[in-house]
């Protein structure tokens, strides 16, 4: 405990303490012959109190809140206390015991913001409590009046846990419901402090933790992952100055150019309201409906009928913060930004038969690949590029950089690699991690800044919002998972599951009585970039260029390969298939008809339609011509990891020859493949050497579509067995199918005109994926085989319609 202090040495000390409930005298009654101790604590405090407040006589940063002097906020005047007792609530802080600990926390600590581990809860050696901590006795059986009779409202233990139970649910997101998150770190590849004074970017080799949220964004929490869909690919970057989130898609553009269109949007791309259907779909009338009469969805839907909307896992997207933002160094300077992740496993989709097929063979399909690849210590990795441009280089542009519909070509600004982003640790509890994950566009640090893209503008509203209802009040920051590294002071208190416990009365700025803390940072702290504005009318509308709807569009067409077009091609013939309604498809071909010919001839065709005269353009203005820009295809990202992580099927049967088959598993495992011996059944084969081999998982269990590629070993007997099984004959004809390679050794060869696949490719040269190797020869047959599985897949097979 302190020293008290003197009471005759505080000039009116009695009239102090006459409006405290403690004695009014400022001596303890001398009577007693001892110290009273309520008199020593408030002694202790009131004074020390009162020196603080009085160290400031007025408010000397005030007149800095006005004209030209706010431009450059001033660090808040602070003032140390003389004692820790001060600045307390109450007096009797100092009385300890084991729940409220000693009464002396470090000063200005916020220990909410330590890291996870101080909420990590591990139950070894632990007995069974109930929410008070009362050890609970017997948790198999409810308090029951005899052991026949009914069971008595007494029992707290049954009731605390039902009611828990009864209320595990929180509202899933409106959109993104269904999504997946990882830990890891962002480590900038230098120092590009020049650029922004944001601290990820401050040095080279400097890590930033972060936590990364994957997600579909039209499906409800538990749908399926292969859904066609635009995946979000959000990062919560924990910096030193506070949480940054770069919420982004893996598209970079949206469907929309105004937010008080998103309701809209959502509403007409989830299931239908009268009987909530299609689930995760936007295959269904009101979608297409919407999008008709909305010609600035155009160049999305390009993206959305690409393969981009059905990647093959979250490792093999690129991510987007889609807007345009700012970057402001110390010395206030400023450019616009774009933001691409790019994956070092390359961008790698499904085909849609495969998407569909998965959907039902296993509908956590990303959720496990990236749960798995993270256990297997095989750790994903992007890259974060940056566009970089100035206001005048923007003024340059055929198109407005405001307009979340249009990207910047690369060929108009490259990318500047700026450092990795490296996913390395799966969460302890989906729940506490992933689904109470929040992320809001609005958090920024000092060094990012926003644009007046009108989209963006309307997100910082919606996201701190949404979580409102959806985790329940105003206090989500203080979920341990959305709590930021550093500390969090203000003057913000109470509201639904407060944590904190602030310390003291103040709870309110400019004050003396906290000896002005927490002060404003000035300078330091995070400052807007003074971006002047023209002085206009208030107005409801959207600026001339956002007008141009169709040139974007088209250069993404023009930009993809031939089975790109092909894919796109199909899957608008799939989604106006589903449609309804014949206006809503032929208004969906007017508008495709202003972007190519070509494309709106093919899906009209699919749809048995002629094709309409082309929609009214919104602008007079001529679309504008882009040069194509190779970079928007998929397959322009190969990827540098290789074989990494693909599956591998190896067909088994008795009579297979074991010894290679064991030498290709082994060399696939080596090069960070993951093969799988897949058999008719589960349990042992022998191989043509006696050997037993253990199956891991039969065809039934283990389809085509989970493997990124099959091998089938020598052994006559053994391919004999197999190509009784006709879901065997399905697995092959499925992986040629989807593009994938395939690798047959000797006998196994048979099982190819088994499942009449064709040994060449449609326009008669040799199928790169088509590996027949010769038993003697083991390795250069594997070689052809990696080559083609790093690869990913042959489109060059695909016909329309499939011929197999
Ligand atoms: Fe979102 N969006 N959005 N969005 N969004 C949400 O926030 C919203 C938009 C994106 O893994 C919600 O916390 C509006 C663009 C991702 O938790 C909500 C507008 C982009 C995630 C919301 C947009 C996104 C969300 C729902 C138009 C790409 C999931 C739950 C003005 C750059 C984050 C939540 C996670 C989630 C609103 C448009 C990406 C309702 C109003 C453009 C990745 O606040």
């Amino acid at each position: 405990m302190n020293t008290p202090k003197n009471p005759s040495a505080v000039e009116g000390a009695g009239s102090i303490l006459s409006t405290v409930a403690g004695p009014s005298d400022a001596n303890p009654p001398s009577s007693l012959g001892i110290s009273n101790p309520v008199a020593d604590r408030l002694l202790d405090k009131i004074p020390s109190e009162q020196e603080l407040a009085a160290e400031r006589p007025y408010n000397a940063t005030k007149a800095s809140e006005y004209g030209e002097a706010a431009r450059t906020p001033t660090e808040g005047e602070h003032f140390k206390p003389s004692t820790h007792a001060a600045t307390g609530s109450t007096a009797s802080e100092i009385i300890a015991n084991d729940k409220v600990g000693d009464g002396n926390p470090p000063k200005g600590e916020n220990p909410t913001t330590d890291p996870l581990d101080r909420v990590r809860v591990d139950p070894a050696k632990r007995h069974l409590t109930t929410n008070q901590g009362v050890p609970v006795a017997d948790n198999q059986n409810s308090l029951k009046a005899g052991l026949r009779g009914p069971t008595l409202l007494e029992d707290f233990i049954l009731r605390e846990k039902i009611m828990h139970f009864d209320h595990e649910r929180i509202p899933e997101r409106v959109v993104h419901a269904r999504g997946s998150a990882a830990h890891g770190y962002f480590e900038a590849y230098d120092d590009f402090s020049g650029l922004t004074r944001a601290i990820p970017f401050s040095k080279k080799g400097k890590r930033t933790p972060v936590f990364v949220r994957f997600s579909t964004v039209a499906g409800e929490r538990g749908s399926t992952d292969t859904a066609r869909d635009v995946r979000g690919f959000a990062v919560k970057f924990y910096t030193e100055e506070g949480n940054w989130d770069l919420v982004g898609n893996n598209i970079p553009v949206f469907f929309i150019q105004d937010p008080m269109k998103f309701p809209d949007l959502v509403h007409a791309a989830k299931p239908e309201p009268h009987h909530a259907m299609p689930q995760a779909a936007t295959a269904h009338d009101t979608f297409w409906d919407f999008a008709s009469l909305s010609p600035e969805i155009a160049h999305m839907l390009m993206w959305v009928m690409s393969d981009r909307a059905i990647p093959r896992s979250y490792r093999t997207m690129q991510g987007f913060g889609v807007h345009t933002f700012r970057l402001v160094n110390a010395q206030g300077e400023s450019r616009f930004v774009k933001f691409h992740w790019t994956p070092k496993q390359g961008t790698h989709s499904l085909v849609w038969d495969e998407a569909v097929r998965i959907s039902g063979a296993d509908p956590d399909f990303h959720r496990r690949d990236l749960w798995e690849s993270i256990e297997a210590g095989n750790f994903p990795e992007w890259e974060l590029g940056l566009q970089i441009f100035t206001e005048e280089q923007a003024a340059s542009f055929a198109f407005d950089i405001l307009d979340a519909t249009k990207i910047v070509p690369e060929e108009l600004v490259p990318l500047t690699p700026v450092g990795k982003l490296v996913l390395d640790r799966n969460p302890d509890n989906f729940f506490a991690e992933t689904e109470q994950v929040a992320f809001c566009t609005s958090h920024v640090v000092p060094g990012i800044d926003f644009t007046n893209d009108p989209l963006l503008q309307g997100r910082n509203f919606s996201y701190q919002d949404t979580q409102l209802t959806r985790l329940g009040g105003p206090n989500f920051h203080e979920i341990p998972i959305n709590s930021p590294i550093v500390q969090i002071q203000n003057n913000q208190r109470d509201g639904f599951h407060r944590q904190a416990i602030n310390r003291g009365r103040v709870n309110y700025e400019p004050n003396s009585l906290g000896g002005g803390c927490p002060f404003q940072a000035g300078k330091m702290g995070f400052t807007s970039f003074p971006e002047r504005q023209a002085s206009e009318d208030k107005v409801r509308g959207k600026p001339e260029l956002f007008a141009e709807h169709y040139g974007q569009a088209r250069l993404f067409w023009q930009s993809q390969t031939p089975a790109e077009r092909n894919h796109i091609v199909n899957a608008f013939r799939f989604e106006l298939t589903r449609v309804q309604t014949p206006a809503v498809r032929e208004r969906m071909l007017a508008l495709l008809a202003n972007i190519d010919a070509t494309l709106v001839a093919r899906v009209a065709e699919g749809l048995g339609m002629d094709v309409p005269a082309p929609l009214p353009l919104a602008s007079d203005a001529p679309i504008p011509v882009y040069e194509a820009s190779p970079p928007l295809s998929l397959l322009s990202r190969p990827g540098e990891t290789g074989v990494k992580g693909r599956r591998v099927a190896v067909l088994v049967a008795s009579g297979v020859d074991g010894a290679s088959a064991g030498k290709l598993y082994a060399s696939l495992l080596k090069d960070g493949a993951v093969p799988r011996l897949v058999g008719n059944l589960l349990g042992k084969v022998a191989s043509v050497d006696g050997d037993k081999l253990d199956v891991e998982i039969s065809v039934e269990a283990g389809p085509s579509v989970m493997y990124d590629g099959v091998i089938v070993p020598d052994g006559a007997a053994a391919a004999e067995a197999l190509g009784r099984n006709a879901l065997v004959v399905e697995f092959l004809r499925e992986q040629y199918r989807h593009g994938k390679p395939i690798l047959v050794y000797g006998a196994a060869s048979a099982l190819l005109s088994k499942a009449m696949i064709p040994q060449a490719l449609p326009d008669g040269s040799a199928d790169p994926g088509l590996v027949l190797g010769d038993p003697a020869n083991l390795d250069a047959a594997l070689d052809g085989f990696k080559t083609a599985l790093a690869a990913h897949r042959v489109f060059a097979r695909e016909t329309d319609p499939p011929a197999v």
